[in-house]
């Protein structure tokens, strides 16, 4: 069978009727061309000198590192020429990003996590890159953080690429959620995972335990009802992962089943949690949900949540349905 690379997938996919605009297609593919450069920085590593910190702080508080910068960077310059944008934003930015004068503007936004898990790089466990893109409402020439302020159920795609052994693009536009791997001998990412599907069913949880202590009820008692396997309530025994890359955990849980969370917790009540919604929530609650998983906030889908502003924070259940659905009747219950 011929290789299909993302291109042609794309091509192909904007060929059936309606499924993919022209415009989208190509703002797509750049997003691919900018998460290859990214991926071969960040394969170089310490050959390069890029490992460590920037020296440098982001809007949230963050000591940025050096390859948070360089992959921010790769996708700004990939992205603003092509005509695809009216603005972009980034977990690395403040304020969004304008097209500058001299390129024409396009009809979508463009929201990133350039590199997603970067606490990770230096000692070389899986890092990611997480996209999400929206339409810009009409008539807005120059979009503003409240242009960006739309639920997640507006995306028209999203998807993320995680450097890991093998370097991953997971995709969805609303027709299922598809998998490429990047050919590093050709440099090209092909289609290697038709319409992903998430089980649903696990025995598989993520969640950083050493926060258990400042948990809400609803957690705690999900938690321990896992650990306390087949003669608990759950009748079957889980195991337990935590990679602490967002990127890398929503891939195993679409590749074998799990559920992923990360939720609101005592350590700072004003917080609803410590991922962001528009970079992070939302496109992978929606490639989640394309992939037959659920994704909630505890209380709703990730997706219906109306956005207040363009960092804001949402606690994260998301993966084998299931589970997601238990634990968030159990909040629901509370
Ligand atoms: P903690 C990475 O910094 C990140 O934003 C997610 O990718 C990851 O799931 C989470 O934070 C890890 O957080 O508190 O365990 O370091």
């Amino acid at each position: 069978m011929s290789r299909i690379t993302l291109s042609r997938f794309l091509i192909e996919q904007q060929r059936k009727a309606g499924t993919l605009p022209p415009e989208l297609r190509l703002l797509i593919e750049t997003v691919g061309r900018a998460c290859k450069a990214i991926s071969f920085s960040v394969n170089k590593g310490a050959l390069a000198g890029i490992l460590g910190e920037a020296g440098t702080g982001n809007i949230q508080g963050e000591a940025q590192k050096k390859l948070d910068v360089i992959a921010n960077d790769f996708l700004l310059d990939a992205n603003e020429w092509g005509g695809s944008l009216a603005a972009m934003a980034s977990e690395e930015m403040e304020l969004p990003y304008h097209i500058p004068g001299e390129y024409p503007k396009g009809e979508y936004l463009l929201m990133f996590d350039p590199l997603d898990g970067s606490s990770n790089i230096d000692v070389n466990i899986s890092v990611g890159t997480i996209f999400s893109i929206l339409r810009c409402p009409a008539g807005i020439d120059h979009p503003t953080p409240e242009a960006f302020l739309q639920p997640g159920t507006e995306q028209v795609a999203a998807g993320y690429t995680v450097y890991g052994p093998q370097t991953m693009l997971v995709l969805t536009f609303g027709s299922g959620v598809h998998g490429f791997t990047l050919d590093r001998e050709h440099g090209s990412f092909v289609l290697t995972h038709s319409d992903m599907v998430v089980p649903e069913s696990t025995q598989e949880f993520a969640i950083n335990m050493s926060n258990m202590r400042h948990w809400e009820a609803p957690v705690k008692r999900y938690v321990d009802e896992m650990l306390a396997g087949k003669t608990g309530p759950l009748g079957k025994d889980y195991n337990m992962r935590w990679v602490a890359s967002m990127v890398a955990e929503v891939h195993r849980i679409i590749t074998r089943g799990g559920i992923f969370m990360y939720p609101k917790d005592a350590r700072d009540p004003d917080k609803a949690g410590k991922l962001r919604i528009m970079y992070e929530g939302n496109p992978m609650a929606f490639i989640i949900e394309q992939a037959g998983g659920a994704a909630t906030n505890g209380y709703q889908r990730i997706m219906e949540i109306q956005p207040k502003g363009l960092h804001e924070r949402v606690a994260v259940f998301l993966g084998s349905k299931e589970e997601v659905e238990r634990i968030t009747a159990y909040h629901q219950q509370s």
